[in-house]
């Protein structure tokens, strides 16, 4: 009842009585009115008048399906499951896809208390400032091209914010997001699959949007950023997330065509990584080279200073900008 109140206060964008409501709904005033209150608590700005009723002034930054908008004929972000707090989307998107979820559904939530990174580094989300989702994805691809989808997850999430925004932001191989030198965001991209085929992919999207310089942890108070820490100003993070997988569904689309040259491309031109002086783990061993390019299955090419070409497909690299290495 509550979200057909809404929905009715919506439509109308003018006051609207409570008399008039509980006709059209079949309810008592006093049920319109608690609901009314309910919606109020969970942050919409509903005006009263005594003569004229209720207007909805302003919807909240809810990450739910009430005010998440998805285009016609969308497919990333059809079907939304929101959190208040879990554990980490990429759990419940795993646990979901397992159980046999539809090709683009997203988990949300606005808070994580075990948010993770890659190789079982922590990614701090316990604050509700940030936006925190993954994709269940079902491609038709090779199990070796997984890299690709985390190089172009990596474009939409860029794309999306100068879209919304206007901030151009930078790609560290392979999924850091980089503002201003330090990071903005990051990919995790967690793979179910057969030797030839893949069951599903989650795409774990992490980004820093309305947090206060002081509301990181130790740990990362010295290398994190946020959207607002960029811009001085509140960001909504619904308005971003629908830019951000209106381009991932572009993007997504591209890769099952197999344009994976034409997505490294887009990636290289947000690229802070290629061209520049990076040092890199391999097999066990430190190299310091140059990054020349990205291979056709997402792989990073390094020409190292002992003359050798080296093709990385995961793990750290460090590179090489005004402030040392990031
Ligand atoms: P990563 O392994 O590249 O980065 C993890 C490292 O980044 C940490 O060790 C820490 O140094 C730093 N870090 C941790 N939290 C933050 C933060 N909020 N901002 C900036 N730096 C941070 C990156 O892994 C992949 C992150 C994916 C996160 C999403 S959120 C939704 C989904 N659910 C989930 O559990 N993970 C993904």
């Amino acid at each position: 009842m509550k979200n057909l109140i809404l929905e009715k206060l919506k439509q109308k964008k003018e006051y609207m009585s409570g008399e008039e409501l509980s006709q059209l709904l079949n309810v008592s005033r006093t049920a319109i009115w608690k609901h009314i209150n309910e919606l109020r608590n969970e942050g919409y700005n509903i005006v009263s008048s005594t003569k004229k009723g209720y207007i909805l002034a302003e919807t909240p930054d809810l990450l739910d399906s009430r005010e998440l908008r998805i285009p016609k004929g969308q497919i990333i972000g059809r079907e939304l499951v929101h959190f208040n707090e879990i554990d980490s989307t990429n759990n419940y998107a795993k646990k979901i896809a397992n159980e046999g979820c539809q090709h683009g559904t997203i988990v949300v939530a606005d808070r994580q208390t075990m948010g993770r990174g890659r190789v079982g580094r922590q990614w701090e989300s316990f604050s509700s400032e940030g936006l925190w989702f993954s994709i269940v994805l079902r491609p038709d691809l090779e199990p070796e091209y997984i890299q690709i989808v985390t190089l172009a997850a990596a474009v939409a999430v860029v794309e999306g914010i100068l879209e919304n925004q206007g901030i151009v932001c930078g790609i560290k191989w392979p999924n850091d997001i980089i503002l201003d030198n330090y990071k903005l965001g990051g990919i995790l991209t967690e793979l179910s699959a057969e030797p030839d085929h893949i069951n599903y992919v989650v795409v774990g999207i992490g980004i820093n949007i309305n947090q206060d310089k002081n509301a990181f942890g130790d740990e990362i108070k010295n290398k994190a950023t946020s959207l607002k820490i960029h811009t001085g100003k509140r960001i909504s993070r619904v308005r971003l997330l629908e830019s951000i997988l209106s381009k991932f569904e572009q993007i997504y689309s591209e890769l099952i065509q197999g344009k994976t040259k034409e997505i490294i491309n887009i990636w290289s031109k947000y690229s802070v990584t290629i061209g520049k002086e990076v040092r890199i783990i391999f097999k066990g061993n430190e190299y310091v080279g140059l990054a020349q390019a990205i291979s056709p299955d997402g792989k990073l090419i390094v020409k190292c200073n002992d003359g050798e070409f080296r093709e990385i497909s995961s793990g750290e690299i460090q590179v090489r900008g005004l402030l040392g290495y990031i």
